[in-house]
């Protein structure tokens, strides 16, 4: 069976998770890797099991065997791999954000569509097989006109002044930080599961460490190591780890979102509630198999993941039958079961449910009208 050669770029956490999730969607070799560390590169070509591997991403770029590529390094990477990428003629799926600036990622918008290559931004929540039951709900009707959108994106990894990234450093991460890393996920969700644009913002950024420890060691994400206090530098501060958005949809709905970095027990909890005018949704990303149905008239119902009871849209994104829980990595394989099944059938990037670089650029642009917003103290429209 035919199989697209795809090249991974950045390990860190998340390369790994892709590589392991492109193995398990069967349509997919993973042919090489590259990480600018070699010792990295090394250790992990023996523990991924890839024995083609780099340490400079453009000879993977230079590599006629590979056919597409993942950038999973640190967000001010991402611009210059890509275009890199892209005149490569090679497939790409960026990992969320696409750039550090909307103008960068504009013009990887415009560059993708000239080179006609497939791409996608790793919006990868979107395929949560319970997520995409609520997007159908919506689209035939059973929610009724929308009122309102409200949630959260918590987690708790940046919680003490001694947690330490470069998320936390804008020249990596850019100017916003919990907005851009994970309020552009619950973002992304809402606008693709409700049908609903958003068009004005009012938003209040908060800082609860305005000094934090830095490691004099690098810490990997999500794996802080035990330091001594003379281990630690001081580094001042000024992105958000804390944010309230209101919102304005374009039918006049309204909306709300909590996100935060610094919430004791969450370790990575997105949660969406929908008020719908014949009922309300709502999705849990700690209960990602369990769908809420609110109702004024009966008594709530829980749906549980079981593909005989979905939509057939959700149940395409379900591979395992009711009682056999699917959840965060499972997002990734269904997600890339699309993205090169597409390329498969010789129609790369057409009807298409995952996030492309357009929808990148989207949430860079909110991402701007949020931190506008939140310096002004206003309403901003989008
Ligand atoms: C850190 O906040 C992070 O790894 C995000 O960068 C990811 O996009 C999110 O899926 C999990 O948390």
């Amino acid at each position: 069976m035919a199989k697209v050669n795809v090249g991974v770029i950045g390990l860190g956490f998340i390369g790994p998770a892709h590589m392991e999730a492109l193995r398990r969607t069967g349509i997919v070799n993973v042919a090489a890797f590259s990480d600018n560390n070699p010792e990295v590169a090394k250790k992990s070509a023996d523990q991924l099991g890839v024995e083609k591997y780099y340490t400079d991403y453009k000879e993977l770029l230079a590599d006629p065997g590979i056919q597409a590529v993942h950038v999973c390094t640190p967000n001010f990477l991402h611009y210059g791999m890509v275009k890199d990428a892209l005149l490569a003629k090679k497939h790409v799926i960026c990992e969320k954000p696409l750039a550090t600036t909307a103008k960068e990622a504009a013009e990887l918008v415009e560059l993708a569509e000239k080179q006609g290559v497939a791409n996608a931004v790793n919006f990868n929540l979107r395929f949560y097989p319970l997520v995409r039951q609520a997007k159908t709900l919506i689209e035939n009707g059973s929610v009724g006109r929308i009122y309102a959108i409200h949630g959260s994106y918590l987690q708790d990894w940046l919680y003490y002044e001694t947690d330490y990234n470069w998320r936390l450093e804008p020249k990596m991460s850019g100017e916003s930080r919990a907005i851009a890393d994970i309020g552009s996920h619950w973002m992304d969700m809402i606008e693709h599961v409700s049908g609903l644009r958003i068009t004005e913002v009012f938003a209040d950024f908060s800082t609860v460490h305005p000094k934090r420890k830095k490691p004099a060691k690098p810490v990997e994400t999500y794996s802080g190591k035990i330091l001594k206090p003379e281990d630690y530098v001081d580094i001042e501060i000024k992105t958000e780890d804390f944010a309230t958005v209101l919102f304005k949809f374009e039918t006049g709905a309204r909306g709300v979102l909590t996100v935060s970095q610094v919430s004791a027990g969450r370790k990575n909890r997105l949660y969406f509630e929908i008020d719908g005018a014949k009922q309300a949704l709502a999705f849990d990303s700690e209960k990602p198999n369990e769908l809420w149905v609110g109702h004024r008239d009966k008594a709530n119902e829980t749906l549980l993941k079981d593909p005989s009871l979905l939509t057939p849209e959700a149940r395409a994104l379900a591979s395992y039958p009711g009682g056999h829980n699917e959840g965060f990595p499972d997002t990734f394989k269904q997600m890339y079961k699309e993205y090169y099944g597409r390329i498969l059938e010789g129609r790369p990037g057409k009807d298409v449910t995952y996030a492309t670089f357009k929808d990148g650029l989207r949430e860079l642009d909110l991402c701007d009208r949020i931190l506008e917003s939140s310096k002004k103290s206003a309403w901003v429209k989008i």
